[in-house]
């Protein structure tokens, strides 16, 4: 495959209600989009970056500076291309892992295409649907929490995750789990703690959570692995799981029970893939986390989350969780789950009449 043609395109995208986590509050997306074009198919890629470097170093402008200057003039010099040689061609740019998953991605998407493959049957998925957990904001009050888990329940979701942070964590957690019993619940702190705040933590053990995700720093991999003989809540990792070596660290040094897999934050599908079968071999469960996407990253994810390794519901909800209009057909929830898609592809494409209308940039920057 050769590429023939990149575009960037950005879409504006308004979320259903504000969305608030420990480093930042979300009322609309600025998405940037990846469509190649190539000699056999087209395909598309979504960066997951936020619009300011809060959540990872990364941002949506830097991602579309990269692609623009550094990323597709290397690819585009590659006349036998495939995805799972993307990486490689891309590795002497340092980092940029958001940026790179979104050009891999839209090189996926074209070479399954052509190929008139499901991402699932390129991956080997053994289910035909995926249970469906949903990620619960920090709210101003807890009636308000208490509203808005109920919803998602009546929704169908099956297993809710609590945004929390030092001020909004066991008294939020004690609610939910008086007003819902046993239900599945963990928690999400986005590197809120220290490990000085282990003793409060603890408090935690008492509500039988699935996993408190990512309660320290991004760079504190030994300090999770004290933490995790401190606290009988299994210790899960997001932000310091950049790829397979990061995750092979933490897994030798006891930091991680869990591993939320993100293909975005680990520089794309295969990487993630590869964390999955690394996970499976060390007997580390692990579950597909969300980065707000469109259709388009969900439809992989979905996908992805099908593999035999993921024994834990993702953070892959309906569109309508965060948006009133996809740019694609939206995903909605089957009895709790998400059904993965056989459609040629990464699953999902842009629907062109919902594109005009939330399209704010389009760019080709191929040669
Ligand atoms: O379901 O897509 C979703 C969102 C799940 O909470 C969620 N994502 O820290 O995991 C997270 C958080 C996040 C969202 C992180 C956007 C970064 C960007």
């Amino acid at each position: 495959m050769k590429l023939t043609d990149v575009e960037l395109v950005r879409v504006a995208m308004p979320l259903v209600s504000p969305f608030r986590t420990s480093f930042s509050t979300q009322t609309a997306r600025d998405i940037l989009l990846v469509h190649v074009t190539t000699d056999d198919a087209e395909g598309w890629g979504e960066c997951v970056a936020l619009s300011e470097p809060y959540y990872s170093p990364e941002y949506v402008g830097g991602a579309a500076d990269v692609l623009e200057r550094f990323l597709v003039p290397r690819l585009s010099a590659v006349t036998d291309l495939t995805a799972e040689t993307v990486a490689e061609v891309l590795a002497p740019v340092r980092g940029h892992r958001m940026a790179k998953a979104a050009l891999e991605m839209a090189v996926l998407d074209a070479q399954l295409t052509a190929a008139g493959a499901s991402l699932g049957q390129y991956f080997g998925a053994t289910r035909a649907t995926v249970p469906a957990g949903v990620s619960v904001g920090i709210m101003d009050s807890i009636p308000e929490l208490l509203d808005a888990v109920a919803g998602y329940l009546a929704e169908g979701y099956l297993r809710i995750k609590l945004k929390i942070e030092p001020g909004w964590d066991v008294e939020a957690v004690s609610a939910v789990r008086e007003r819902f019993g046993d239900i599945p619940l963990q928690v999400d702190a986005n590197t809120a703690y220290t490990l000085a705040d282990a003793p409060h933590l603890r408090r935690l053990d008492d509500f039988d959570l699935l996993l408190i995700e990512q309660p320290l720093g991004e760079e504190d991999i030994r300090q999770h692995a004290e933490l995790a003989k401190l606290i009988s809540t299994p210790v899960c990792l997001d932000e310091s799981i950049v790829s397979a070596e990061a995750a092979a660290d933490a897994i030798a040094l006891g930091a991680a029970q869990v591993i939320n897999i993100k293909p975005g934050r680990v520089g794309g599908y295969l990487e993630a893939r590869r964390i999955h079968d690394l996970c499976r071999a060390n007997g580390i469960a692990v579950w597909c986390g969300g980065m707000l996407e469109t259709g388009l990253g969900r439809a992989a994810n979905i996908a992805l989350a099908a593999l035999p390794g993921f024994n834990l519901p993702g953070d892959i909800s309906a569109s309508d969780r965060f948006y009133a209009t996809d740019i694609t057909a939206p995903f909605v929830l089957v009895d709790g789950h998400q059904v993965v898609p056989t459609v040629p592809g990464i699953g999902a494409s842009p629907l062109p009449d919902i594109m005009d209308e939330l399209v704010t940039e389009r760019r080709w920057i191929t040669s």
